[in-house]
């Protein structure tokens, strides 16, 4: 457990739920010093964020916040309210002999449910010693145990045997590995060269094999790539594996390919396809208990063909990274950041067009991690995430690659990382623009909109530029360039 005082209010919550992201190692909290309502409204959208992007499958996962909580006080919020509708346990303290059994259950239900569990701490509540307190009557020296096993099922035999026979029959078996098979890449590998099946990533799926993998097509969806597409469209049998993929067009046609789903989570099964047999457990022990059912298949047509286009599609991005122009294409930058980046760097995604740029020219080779928003597609995460992976993993490089808007909602964190001495890395892809939406907007035939821009940076243009701003009919900016060095004075102090 560690305690990490965050100093951009809103994005503490970001760094608490990227604990839960498939970049900790290991059971970690984050304890939370500071409450007012902007953090709060942070809070709910990094939590909904986690709980819409389904649970971390990670067996660390854990997303557990600790408030100060006052109400009717000043900045205080009540936010035992506000996290009731993303919440499965959300309790508040209400004495220290409580605390030890609460925050015992949430871990366990976070670790255990894959969701999000939230304990509010009275300020108050904080300070007071647990040799000071007073248990009730009924408490009789109530103890809780500090060990914890995942989950880690597989479904019976028949069922087992049921989803061997649909993949036996199958000619062309494609599989989309999602964040629940991030832990499962030996298996996954396993699968895919028994059966010749080429493999098809989430985004936060993208390191259950590395990207030179012969058996992946890369990423899929809206920022994948056009032989992950074509898998998809040209199988006759598809595996999913701890996925949620949203894009439904990134599914085969209903009815033109058999489908299995293995996930954790039961609910999942059958939420994007018909699946015809939903193997209800964790995917490794699943892979690894139906793998001694599957005999290797000669037929590797499939496989070879989604080779060669991916061969294809490699070309292409070669050729779209050289192109020197500037401004500077996005893509080349994410390709140097790519040969440049640590075999062993964490890397942290944003949300925007710079999301579709790294999923597709970050090649993330076997040591690499990476994590991004998820289905919330929430802006600006990756600073916050990158900040989390170095407090996990201190001695490897953790890297941010996130848009100018995003970064400009939370570039504050970035005295966290300062004040705790980490070496996070951001790279901000700046376009000056909130490029994926002004796109969306273009395709919708809505009309570009923005406000007047003017500099004053030396005495003569102190007056036209606000004057030019005065006059605007549009909403205006005038960035006046001044002395850091100006001190604010006292009135006895103040110099000609
Ligand atoms: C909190 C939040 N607000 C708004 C959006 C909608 N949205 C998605 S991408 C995007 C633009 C992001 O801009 P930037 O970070 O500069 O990235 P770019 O698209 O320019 O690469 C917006 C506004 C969102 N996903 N999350
Ligand atoms: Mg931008």
């Amino acid at each position: 457990m560690g305690l990490v005082e965050s100093f951009g209010e809103p994005h503490c919550d970001l760094l608490i739920a990227s604990r839960g992201r498939p970049i900790a190692t290991r059971f970690s909290m984050c304890f939370r010093v500071l409450a007012i309502l902007i953090a709060t409204c942070g809070l709910a959208t990094a939590q909904r964020s986690s709980s819409a992007g389904g649970s971390p499958e990670h067996r660390s996962d854990v997303e557990i916040t600790w408030h100060i909580f006052k109400p009717r006080f000043m900045q205080g919020v009540d936010t035992v309210k506000l996290m009731e509708p993303v919440a499965a346990l959300n309790v508040q303290i209400t004495n220290p002999a409580h605390a030890s059994i609460v925050v015992n259950r949430a871990c366990r239900t976070a670790l255990g449910n894959r969701c999000v569990a939230h304990v509010t701490i009275p300020k108050d509540l904080q300070a007071m010693k647990l040799s000071a307190d007073k248990p009730s009557m009924e408490n009789h020296g109530l103890r809780t145990c500090e060990s914890w096993s995942p989950v880690e099922s597989a479904p019976d035999t028949q069922q087992l045997q049921a989803a061997a026979s649909i993949l036996k029959s199958g000619k062309r078996v494609a599989i989309l590995a999602g964040q629940g098979a991030l832990a499962a890449r030996a298996e996954v590998q396993k699968i895919a060269e028994t059966f010749g099946a080429p493999v098809a990533k989430a985004l936060l799926g993208k390191a259950v094999l590395p990207d030179d993998s012969p058996y992946t097509t890369g990423c899929i969806g809206h920022l994948g790539t056009q032989p992950s597409q074509w898998i998809m469209q040209s199988c006759d049998t598809r595996l999913i594996l701890g996925s949620t993929l949203p894009w439904i067009d990134s599914y085969p046609k209903q009815g033109s390919a058999r489908a299995i789903q293995i996930d954790i989570k039961a609910d999942h099964i059958g939420l994007r396809y018909p699946t015809e047999l939903g193997l209800v457990g964790d995917v490794k022990t699943t892979l690894a208990a139906l793998l001694p059912l599957l005999q290797h298949k000669a037929d590797r047509y499939f496989l070879t063909e989604a080779q060669r286009r991916m061969q294809d599609w490699l070309k292409l991005l070669d050729q779209v990274e050289r192109v020197e122009r500037s401004p500077l294409r996005p893509q080349m930058v994410e390709r140097a950041l790519s040969d440049l980046i640590a075999p062993d760097a964490v890397i942290s995604l944003d949300c925007g067009s710079n999301t579709f740029f790294a999923a597709r020219h970050l090649l993330v080779p076997e040591g690499q991690r990476l994590t991004s928003p998820g289905m919330l597609a929430t802006m600006a995460p990756g600073l916050p995430f990158a900040i989390a992976a170095q407090f996990a993993h201190p001695n490897r490089e953790s890297v941010a690659v996130v848009g100018d808007g995003g970064f400009a909602m939370l570039m504050a964190e970035l005295t966290t990382a300062v004040q705790h001495n980490l070496a996070v890395k951001i790279v901000v892809l700046k376009n000056n623009s909130l490029s994926e939406v002004r796109f969306e907007q273009q395709e919708l035939g809505n009309p570009p909109c923005g406000c007047d821009l003017g500099r004053c940076a030396t005495p003569a243009e102190v007056r036209p530029a606000p004057t030019s701003a005065l006059r605007s009919p549009k909403a205006a900016i005038v960035e006046a360039v001044v002395d850091p060095d100006e001190p604010p004075a006292k009135p006895q102090e103040v110099r000609a």
